[in-house]
Order: structure tokens, then sequence, then C-alpha cells
């Protein structure tokens, strides 16, 4: 039997309204012990219903606060449990004096993350859905938030359950094929376990790979500007932010550190990176800048290739393009309000048929079609088939190694070892998925993760 905790839920500081919630099985005979409603004093309370009324203190008498009483009852609520939550003044003063009177009540301080944790611990959600309430917290954009809701929602325990369900009949098939080992119903079984195994291990490729979708939307893409110098990516940076954020100068090398900054387009938010220009035998002074350069167009989710129309093709450019190979990219043409000078079908023929988009970020001209390129390009737009998105690195170590153990399986299935192999292959599997869910995991790992939550939720 669970203790009685409490917590203010609500942060601190002053605001409208301060809730305070009590879970347990004490809840109720705690808070009606300080609550008083007018006229009848302490009513028979109806659960799930909001009474109005004042706060005690039992031992003077003397009124603490007016506040909103509400009884939610187990199990429908938040934990499962018996729980009570009171609205009153959002003071600093008042919601402490009020939870004081709480704890001398017979309740103790919630940890952080432990009504959430109850709701977990009582079956109420799984472990994937209780970290969900983290990160719905935490949300910093519409589309972090639509996917933590999805997972609060069950998305992603649906998924995961519906493979562990498959693995786990693969398994049984396998160690019915142990225990009665015929020869050609043995070999038969083997054959729907190998391609049920194969297909699992595609669906969690799926699912993995959508981690950098779900890293994207929590954190924004990485957008870098790179070129060689004098371009105009110092430029184009200003446009984009619509403020003079970075020193624009006619003098090629202005750029010499990375400068980031976070700016919403229509629905997407990215990181956009300007950096210095990269150019073959630079001075010293330029070296550093440059290695910082490279790297960030090594970590980029999407680089914006800058050239300038105005001039021919040249060695740094060719570097440029050298550099970004095998990068998602999009072709940036500056400077389209000067004459053209730049061999365009030649720069074309290098990229093997991506459609440029030509801009001028001096003028502002043709923004617009490079931040549809943008969103096209960025996971989430168009052609995204995997509804999921795992959101925590976590649930993408745990996924990698229940596919490599299913690796291990398909291959002692293959190679006709006894099927023991590829069932204990298998139930590795099945821990790891367990662990996502929380239906094998450890209390430090639960302490781990509700650490991380703050006191009251
Ligand atoms: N005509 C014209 N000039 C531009 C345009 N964009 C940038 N410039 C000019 O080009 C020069 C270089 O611009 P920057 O934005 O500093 O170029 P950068 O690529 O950041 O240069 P570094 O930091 O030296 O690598 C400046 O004189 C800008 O005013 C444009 O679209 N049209
Ligand atoms: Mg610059």
């Amino acid at each position: 039997m669970s203790d009685t905790i409490a917590a203010i839920v609500t942060p601190a500081g002053e605001g409208g309204v301060g809730l305070l919630r009590i879970s347990g099985p004490a809840a109720l005979a705690i808070a009606s012990g300080l609550f008083h409603s007018p006229g009848s004093g302490s009513p028979a309370v109806v659960p799930w219903r909001v009474y109005f009324g004042e706060i005690r203190d039992p031992e003077s008498g003397a009124t603490v606060d007016q506040v909103l009483f509400t009884l939610f009852k187990a199990p429908k609520s938040y934990t499962a449990e018996d729980v009570v939550e009171i609205s009153a003044h959002g003071g600093v003063y008042v919601t402490s004096r009020i939870l004081d009177l709480i704890l001398q009540a017979g309740a103790r301080l919630a940890q952080p993350g432990e009504f959430t944790r109850r709701a977990f611990l009582n079956g109420r959600i799984d472990l994937s859905q209780a970290e969900a309430v983290a990160d719905v917290i935490g949300a910093q954009s519409e589309r972090a938030l639509q996917a933590s809701l999805g997972q609060l929602k069950g998305r992603l325990s649906a998924r995961l359950g519906e493979l562990y369900d498959r693995l786990v009949s693969v398994l049984a098939q396998l160690e019915a094929a142990i225990d009665f080992s015929e020869e050609g119903l043995a070999f038969q079984k083997r054959e729907t376990s190998k391609s049920i195994t194969d297909e699992v291990m595609r669906e969690m490729d799926a699912l993995i790979e959508s981690y950098r979708r779900g890293k994207i939307e929590r954190e924004g893409a990485r957008v870098a500007l790179v070129g060689k110098p004098n371009v105009g990516k110092s430029s184009l940076l200003n446009a984009l932010l619509m403020e003079d954020r970075a020193i624009v100068t006619p003098h090629p090398g202005t750029t010499r550190d990375l400068l980031e900054e976070r700016v919403r387009i229509r629905d997407v938010h990215i990181r956009i990176i300007d950096s210095a220009g990269l150019r073959e035998n630079p001075e010293i002074i330029e070296e550093e800048g440059i290695a910082r350069a490279r790297a960030a167009l090594k970590s980029a989710d999407l680089a914006l290739l800058v050239f300038d129309l105005s001039l021919p093709l040249d060695g740094n450019d060719e570097l440029l393009l050298a550099e970004a190979e095998g990068k998602t990219k999009i072709v940036v043409l500056n400077k389209c309000d000067l004459p053209e000078r730049l061999d365009t079908g030649a720069l074309l023929a290098r990229l093997g048929g991506e459609e440029p988009v030509r801009i001028s970020a001096r003028d502002q001209a043709g923004l617009e079609g490079l931040i549809d390129a943008i969103r096209a390009r960025l996971p989430g737009g168009a052609g995204d088939a995997e509804p999921v998105v795992l959101t925590r690195a976590r649930h993408r170590e745990q996924l990698i190694e229940a596919r490599e153990a299913l690796m291990r399986a398909g291959e002692s299935l293959e190679q006709g070892l006894s099927e023991e192999f590829a069932a204990l292959d298998i139930d590795a599997a099945l821990q790891c998925l367990g662990r996502v869910l929380g239906r094998s995991c450890s209390e430090d790992l639960l302490d781990e993760i509700f650490n991380e939550f703050c006191i009251g939720k």
C-alpha cells in the first residue's frame, strides 16, 4: 500500500491560480479535514465535481484561502489513486501555507515526477507515455508538441506493443520446435520465424530513422550556410532573420567564426548557421574559421551551398562541391540582381539534377522559393511515411540493440543452428522493447527518468 503524497503543481511564483495535488489512499481524508464549504461545513464529496469553499487551519480555525476543491476517485485519476486537487490563489506564501497544512495532516512531499511515476506503476500509462508527459511540458514548437502528444496518447506504445507481440509469437514457435523437433515441421517454422523477424527488423529501422526527425522536431534542424568568401552568406542569414545580425562587408573573409541563430519559418523552426568562407590556401588567420565551417557543414541536417551568380565558377566553388558531397543540400545562386557570369549549366551538370534556387540576399528577392525548398528538404516535409516519431535517445538505443539481437537470431536460423540460439536473441530483443515500454525495467532506470521531471508532475 502506498503512502499519500502532495505537492504544489503550478510553478513557484505569483499567478492567478496555484494548484495543489494530493494523491494516495488518505488524500480525501486529509483534504476534507482542511476544507469547509459555506453552509454545509464539510460536504459529502461527489467525485469529479468542483466545490467552492475555504481551507482553514484546523488548530486556529483561521481561514487560509478561498479555494476550489475536486476529488478524482481511483482509478479514474491522474495517478489511478484517489487524487484531490485544490485550486488556491496563486501566491507563494498562500500555496506553501496550504501545503504545510496538508503535510501536517499526514501527507508526504512528492518527489520530482512522483505523480507520473505512480500513474506508470499503477498501470494507467506505460513508460514511454510517462516520458511523453515531460516532453509535452518541454515542447518548444508545434511539431515537437504534436510528436510528444502522439507518444502520450500511446502511438509509440501501440506500435512497439505490436512488434513485441509478433516477436513473442516467434519465440513461442521456436520454443515449440525445441521441445518437439520433428524434421519437416521444424524447417517450415524456421522459415516463418525468419521472415517475421526480418519484417520486424524493417519496421524497427523506420522507427530508428524517425529519431532524426524527432530530434529535429524538438531542437530545430541545423541548416548551415556554406560557400566561398564574399558570396553573401552573412547577407542571406540577415535576410532570413530580417535583422542585421551578421557583419556584412565587401571584403572576402569577413566572417571568421560560426554564428548560430534560431528562426521560425512558417511551421518549421530551424537553427541557421553562418560560417567563414571556404577557400583554398587560406591565410593562417582564416584557417580555424574554415575548420569550423567544415565541422558545421558536417553536422548540419541541411546545407545551403551559396554561389555568386556574378562570378565564374572557380577552384573555391569546386572545393565546396567536393566538401558537400553526399550531404542533403540546396544550391543557392545569390546576387541574381547582378549581370550573370556563372556558368550555371556546368554547375548543374556537377549536381546531377538538383534544381538551384535563385535569390538576391541584398534585395530580399527569391526568399519565398528558398523557404519552400528548405521546408521540402527537412524531415516531416512531403514524402514522410512513418507516422510515429521516436523522440528520446533512450528509445533509439534500445531499438538499435533489439535490432542487433534480431539480426543475430536471423543469422542463426539461416545457418541451421539450434533454435535455442535464435530464441535467446529474440528474448534479448523483447527485453529491449520491454525497457522502452517499462515492462522490464529497473528501479535505477525509473529514478533516472523521473528525476528529470519537476516536482508536482
Ligand atoms: N549585388 C548584390 N550584392 C550582394 C548580395 N548579397 C550580398 N552582397 C554583397 O556581397 C558582399 C559580401 O557579402 P557577405 O554577406 O558579407 O558575404 P559572405 O559570404 O558572408 O562573406 P564572408 O563572410 O567573407 O565569407 C557584401 O558587399 C554584400 O553587400 C546580393 O544579393 N546582391
Ligand atoms: Mg560572412
